[in-house]
């Protein structure tokens, strides 16, 4: 396994679209490799989702987990596609692995509905709601190019990280 680089806000491969996966190369050696290095790359950096674009693949994968969440379980989505938004929105303070030391809050739908295919090739169809659901949409507005810089309403709310835990870290999520 290996720690790969992360790329950073203003590398070009973050602002692509990122190409479907080819449903044959699932099961190559290679593309195995791929998805155990992005967890491991992003259990080293304390991150709890991760994007192939953010390790300069531009290819429709994500890694996700979060051990501290009982409702969050590990999870690889292949080609993923949001297929269903609910009504509801929910306001969380967003961070992203590559944008060092910043987090400002962002809307989004609190529940949706996932088709997507695992690491064995499988068809995914499931909800989501809460943490969870947040991060699919975060890392799934990576496979866009989208940063959640994008999709912050309110830039007043961009705090660095020190301030962030002096000022805000106990502010929990609102759904509005
Ligand atoms: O994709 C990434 O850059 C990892 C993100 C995933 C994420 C961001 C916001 C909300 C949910 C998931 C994070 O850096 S992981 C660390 C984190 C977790 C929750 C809130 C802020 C930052
Ligand atoms: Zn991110």
């Amino acid at each position: 396994m290996a720690v790969l680089p992360i790329a950073k806000l203003g590398n070009p491969v973050l602002r692509k679209i990122a190409s479907p996966v080819v449903q044959e190369v699932i099961a190559t050696s290679a593309f195995q490799q791929l998805i155990d290095d992005m967890f491991e790359t992003m259990g080293e950096n304390d991150g709890i989702g991760l994007a192939a674009p953010q390790v300069s693949r531009s290819e429709q994968l994500v890694v996700m987990g979060c051990e501290e969440d009982s409702g969050f379980p590990n999870t690889v989505l292949i080609n993923p596609k949001i297929v269903f938004y609910g009504p509801e929105q929910v306001e969380m303070w967003e961070g992203c692995l590559s944008v060092d030391g910043l987090r400002g809050k962002v809307t989004r739908p609190s529940a949706i509905r996932v088709e997507a295919l695992d690491r064995y090739g499988q068809v995914l169809d499931f909800e989501a709601t809460g943490l969870y659901g947040v991060c699919i949409q975060h890392e799934m507005d990576h496979l866009l190019g989208k940063m959640f810089l994008d999709r912050m309403t309110d830039l007043s709310t961009l705090t660095q990280l020190k301030e962030f835990d002096s000022y805000w870290k106990e502010e929990s999520a609102a759904v509005i």
